[in-house]
């Protein structure tokens, strides 16, 4: 008797991406970047781009809307003064930034929604909308929609847009409103759950960072250009482990502008080794694609096969959900298939 059969490599859990049309009403124009104005990178086109390559992947995966949420959820990690300013941008606003950011004690306090900018942003190349509150909120629901999907699931995707990891508790910027990763995690860690969130983007995490700095319930494990030339600056160095009980959960490795596939893949592996040490009940992504080489604003060397390996050593987690940052090229796009083909 002869006896046939075939392997086939099964999908056997359903993928589900994140995303609210939401997403994609805050559209500034420009950006202020110390040398002219330059057309914003961070487009609603960014989203386009991916769910473009999906389609054309033939990869199935589901695209859902995420629950509606309110301002409490952001508030989780953000303060009261912050958020409720964000919920207040005047409908008409077309386009604005702080024009003078509050390092030293305010004597007056300004009424105007212009003069208030500076005390909520920490840079001036932040672009605020009429739409940016309810961009950001749809963003957050999207980050908690693919995490609670962990339940049922083992891999869930948020396409956030706006990003969210330099938004630290008081303040946006860096192309961010609310924290979306560090939200979150802050709920994870209130169901009783430890997350990792490793980090990815080619910025440093400083928001991410800010805000678990003394908890040992988050690690956070950050790879990015080094802050010595290059944003967000003050950073993201070795030396910051931690404190308090945080204390050794905070982990940066900072590299080389030039950095190329190799080199990245074995930092990406000890910090890996890092993740299954702290084995956290949760790992989350902070997924950026602006270290690929072409990135418009910022590109390490790596090209479209490093997010495959690099898909193919996180599929080692069990609850694992990406969570999109930057990445400003149209090739994000097949980054982010070549991201989902080496995880499955
Ligand atoms: C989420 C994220 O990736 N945020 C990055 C924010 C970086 N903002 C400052 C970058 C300045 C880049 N200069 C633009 C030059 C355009 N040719
Ligand atoms: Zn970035």
């Amino acid at each position: 008797m002869k006896i046939s059969y075939t392997i086939v490599r099964c999908f056997t859990q359903e993928m589900k991406i994140f995303f609210d049309e939401n997403q994609l009403l805050h559209a500034p124009k420009h950006e202020f970047t110390g040398n002219g104005l330059k057309p914003y990178p961070e487009r609603p086109d960014r989203i386009n781009w991916i769910l473009e390559a999906i389609e054309a992947s033939k990869l199935e995966l589901e695209i859902s809307k995420p629950e509606p949420i309110d301002s409490s959820q952001p508030k989780l990690v953000h303060t009261d003064e912050y958020v409720n300013f964000l919920q207040k941008i005047p409908r008409d606003l077309k386009e604005d930034a702080p024009t003078m950011l509050l390092v030293s004690e305010a004597r007056n306090l300004p009424s105007t929604f212009h003069g208030n900018l500076g005390r909520f942003f920490f840079d001036p190349a932040t672009p605020i909308t009429a739409s940016a509150y309810t961009s950001a909120l749809g963003s957050v629901s999207s980050a908690l929609a693919a995490t609670k999907d962990l339940e049922s699931n083992n891999i869930s995707v948020a396409l956030c847009r706006p990003p969210g990891h330099h938004a630290t508790r008081s303040h946006g910027g860096g192309y961010c409103f609310f924290n979306n990763v560090a939200i979150a995690a802050e709920l994870l860690n209130r169901q009783g759950k430890t997350v990792s969130i490793l980090d990815v983007d080619f910025h440093h995490g400083n928001g991410t960072q800010e805000i678990f700095y003394t908890t040992d319930k988050v690690q956070y494990i950050s790879i990015h250009a080094d802050p010595d030339s290059n944003y967000p600056f003050f950073w993201g160095s070795m030396k910051e482990i931690g404190s308090e009980n945080g204390r050794g959960f905070n982990l940066n490795f900072p590299i080389e502008n030039t950095c190329g596939e190799d080199d990245y893949i074995e930092i990406l592996t000890k910090s890996i080794a890092e993740l299954k040490e702290y084995n956290a009940d949760v790992v989350l992504i902070s997924m950026g694609f602006d270290t690929y080489y072409l990135d418009p604003i910022a590109g390490l060397n790596l090209d479209v096969g490093a997010y495959n390996k690099m898909g193919e050593l996180l599929s080692d987690f069990n609850h694992i959900a990406i969570i999109l940052e930057g990445g400003y090229h149209q090739n994000i796009g097949k980054c982010f298939v070549e991201l989902l083909r080496g995880l499955s």
